[in-house]
């Protein structure tokens, strides 16, 4: 396999390693091949917000797997779980399941490029929506570890009608408005921004994206493939109020398995095939084994008493980080947002692409290392984003903060 990784993040690159091959994972904790034990901050990059192996998904999991993997055919697991997340995003009146975050994107763009008649789009620097060719530029994620923010292979007739605006900056995306606004088919925001590190789009920002894509009629799209289930019942427009046009989903409504989705107002879906002319298809759409465990662990946040927990666990970990950091002398940026979190190795402010920048990566790296060595896994690069499960408890917090004593330590 490339890089002995089937997708690039994974390979450790960033923090100058082989790639760690994990063998098993049980509530916070992974292990690799080696029966190396380390409590887990990565969560399969989301959508373990129950942790590994949580008791009520595997049990669904395998008592739907005696009823068949795959049907190519409608099933009510399918209708049940579209029918929660219409009920939980007020915004989405349809929703269409597909198999990852990046079918979800590419089919939510090519929807507003129907819808609308237009060809442009307008993501931000450093956002990262998947690897379809038109969001290769100036990408984040696994482009961030790579050197390069786009990609080779991708013809100019694609990425000329990709605009790059900066994130938290209006007037950025008023320029591109000036120049391009009557073809401006989308704009495409992750409203928290997970792939350049943590960075929280500004209120009024994300307000004025909405203005304006109102006012040219352009679609605007939440890309929710990590903010969804994540912080709330629903995403990030829950919390703001802020209403997108379109909403991508994945990770989380997933439980683990191979899942994307994208929903809206009724009279955008209703042009996805076969009801409209948008055609997009799948094999394994609304697999039975994946709607399933989306279905198992959807049903045990509803309630909302998890995301109690994960504010607390994370308001104490973010703390206790801040506060060990300083008695190192390192005054860091920490940012937190619910069971979400990111040490950026800079005491510069960072708000955006270009502010990341100033990140020590490889201090970053040194300090990965010295605390995969303490039992400590968090995500194998600075522009990527922890999570917290509901499977970590304080003790685990205890550990974890001494482990980080010790990288630290270790780095005198
Ligand atoms: P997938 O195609 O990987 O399921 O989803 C793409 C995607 C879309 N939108 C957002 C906001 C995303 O964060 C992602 C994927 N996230 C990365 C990690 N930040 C997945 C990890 C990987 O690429 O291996």
């Amino acid at each position: 396999m490339p890089g002995g990784v089937n997708s690039p993040v994974r390979a450790f690159k960033s923090v100058g390693m082989d790639p760690l091959i994990m063998k098993r994972g049980s509530g916070c904790r992974i292990y690799d091949e080696d029966d190396n034990e380390f409590i887990d901050y990565v969560g399969s990059w989301g959508p373990l917000i129950l942790g590994h192996c949580n008791p009520a998904v595997v049990e669904a999991i395998a008592a739907a797997a005696k009823n068949g993997s795959s049907f190519g055919a409608t099933c009510a697991r399918e209708i049940e779980l579209a029918e929660m997340i219409c009920e939980a995003f007020p915004s989405i009146d349809k929703v269409r399941m597909v198999n990852s975050g990046t079918e979800a994107t590419m089919s939510a763009i090519r929807l507003a490029r129907a819808y609308t008649g237009r060809n442009k789009i307008i993501k931000f620097e450093g956002c990262y929506h998947g690897h379809a060719d038109a969001f290769l530029v100036k990408a984040g994620s696994g482009m961030l570890t790579t050197g390069s923010q786009s990609s080779p292979g991708i013809p100019r007739s694609i990425t000329e009608h990709t605009l790059l605006c900066k994130y938290n900056d209006i007037e950025s995306v008023k320029k591109a408005f000036m120049q391009f606004g009557p073809d401006i088919a989308a704009v495409i925001i992750e409203p928290v921004a997970g792939n350049m590190g943590l960075i929280p789009a500004e209120i009024e920002f994300l307000t004025a994206v909405r203005e304006i894509t109102s006012m040219y009629g352009s679609i605007l799209i939440f890309d929710e493939v990590i903010t969804g289930f994540r912080l709330c019942y629903g995403g990030v427009q829950n919390i703001t109020g802020i209403i997108p046009d379109l909403t991508t989903l994945g990770k989380i409504i997933g439980g683990g398995l191979p899942v994307g989705a994208y929903g809206g107002r009724r009279e955008i879906m209703d042009r996805v095939a076969p009801q409209g002319e948008v055609y997009q298809a799948g094999t394994l759409a609304g697999n039975p084994l994946a709607m399933t465990a989306g279905i198992a662990t959807l049903k045990q946040l509803k309630d909302g008493e998890l995301y109690d927990r994960l504010e607390v666990l994370g308001y104490l970990l973010a703390g206790k980080i801040r506060t060990l950091f300083e008695a190192h002398d390192l005054y860091y940026t920490i940012k937190r947002l619910g069971s979400m979190f990111c040490i950026f190795f800079t005491e510069e402010e960072v708000y955006d692409y270009e502010s990341v920048q100033s990140c020590n990566t490889g201090q970053y790296a040194t300090f990965y290392r010295n605390l995969l060595n303490c039992g400590v896994y968090l995500p194998p690069s600075q522009f990527e984003v922890s999570f917290i499960s509901s499977a970590h408890d304080l003790k685990d917090i205890d550990i974890t903060l001494e482990a980080m004593g010790k990288a630290l330590d270790m780095m005198k």
